[in-house]
């Protein structure tokens, strides 16, 4: 990545930071700024998404890579998921970050989340009708329906070469559109992150300051250790050079709290930092803005040990399991959006009958909470493609006779 880009994002956040003091709640001057970057990088999403599945199903060549593909990267994002979790827990036990709290709450009753389970999550991958999944930017559905076209187009053969050649184009205009908004980041950096340093001042902040610390650690352990043995191991990649590759869309996806909002950025970067394929990243990325949140579920493990200390409970093992799996399930059924870890939250916490309540005492600082589960959850998604990319190369380095298999 250009030394320059890095530079100028280290420079925003630090001049968004000294804004932010000086000027407090008045800060909110700058807000257009950040919406102005932040509908930029929207409005490119959805024809990006559609666009580079439709290419990298139609060049990964036959379905069977296709499942290669496809089951090398589920595997990857539920075992870090589910150590992500763990990791959470651990945190939790170790900060005791609700032991001893006693916090004002605005008495907000909390509904429990409605998700309709783990079942119905799945079906609604399905579009019911495509055109309004991709005017709604339903992303898991335009997924789906992405894929089918591009096994279509596959299958059709020579009569649908025009439709995989107009997609070609295409995709290759929305990274060039990405790569022009892509010179906006520090500017959009400075103008979302400016106000958020105005509004939550150190008053806010204190009494859950050990909950946020908690989840900071978290975090930069679970990037630390899991990524960089992943990315080395597994990616075959230097960790300093994955971690500075992917360093603009961590800040991007900091400041915007949106992995969805991040992924041209995350694309971007894979590719041009990572020499990951257009085609690994982008069948892998999507799949993971939507479906693979780490950082949302170190959030969850931590929030419920939170959550229970805070109301005096003790978890038992059962229940702690119980945790670990609904909360995995819950990093995956979070949409990629601001705040998508909080109303999941409500689904772990009644898992374990824990007071729904307990959700009001962190949603006045979870957008800062939300700053570091969102970093975190695109690095994975990165770390990902870097491990897929480097296993398929390996797969077709090894000659003809895997390519049989
Ligand atoms: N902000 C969500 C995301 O975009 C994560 C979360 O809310 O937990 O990844």
């Amino acid at each position: 990545m250009k030394k320059s880009l890095m530079w100028q994002i280290v420079g925003a956040f630090v001049l968004a930071i000294i804004v932010g003091l000086i000027f407090g709640e008045r800060t909110t001057f700058i807000q257009p700024l950040g919406d102005l970057f932040l509908r930029l990088i929207k409005f490119i999403i959805v024809p990006l998404i559609l666009s580079t599945i439709i290419v990298g199903v139609t060049s990964a060549g036959d379905m069977k890579k296709l499942g290669r593909l496809g089951g090398k990267t589920i595997s990857y994002y539920l075992v870090t998921s589910f150590i992500a979790i763990t990791i959470g827990l651990v945190a939790g036990f170790i900060f005791q970050p609700g032991t001893g709290m006693n916090l004002e709450t605005n008495g907000a009753a909390v509904e429990p989340n409605e998700t309709g389970g783990v079942v119905q999550t799945l079906l609604n991958i399905i579009p019911i009708n495509p055109i309004e999944a991709l005017a709604t930017g339903n992303v898991l559905q335009i997924i789906f329906f992405a894929i089918f076209i591009g096994l279509g187009i596959q299958l059709v053969g020579e009569k649908a070469n025009t439709v995989q050649r107009f997609f070609d184009g295409f995709a290759e205009i929305m990274y060039k559109i990405t790569g022009i908004i892509m010179t906006l980041v520090p500017l959009g950096i400075f103008g979302l992150l400016a106000p958020v340093v105005g509004e939550y001042g150190l008053s806010v902040l204190l009494p859950l300051i050990k909950l946020i610390l908690a989840l900071i650690v978290a975090c930069i352990v679970h990037a630390a250790v899991v990524y960089s043995f992943a990315v080395k191991s597994l990616g075959k990649m230097n960790p300093l050079d994955f971690f500075k590759g992917i360093f603009p869309a961590a800040a991007v996806a900091f400041s915007t709290c949106s992995s969805s909002g991040t992924l041209p950025v995350t694309m971007k970067n894979t590719q041009e930092n990572l020499g990951v394929s257009k085609e690994t990243s982008s069948f892998v990325l999507p799949l993971g803005a939507t479906i693979n949140m780490d950082g949302t579920a170190i959030y969850q493990g931590l929030t419920v040990i939170f959550v229970a200390q805070y109301f005096g409970s003790q978890l038992s093992i059962s229940q702690l399991l119980t945790v670990a799996l609904v909360g995995t399930l819950a990093s995956i059924g979070a949409a990629g959006v601001p705040g998508a870890g909080l109303i999941m939250l409500t689904m772990t916490l009644a898992a374990v009958n824990l007071p729904l309540e307990g959700i009001a005492l962190i949603a006045g600082i979870d957008r800062v909470l939300d700053m570091f589960r969102t970093s975190v959850n695109i690095i994975g998604d990165a770390s990902a493609s870097v491990v897929v990319e480097a296993s398929e190369k390996r797969r077709n380095s090894s000659g003809p006779a895997a390519e049989a298999s």
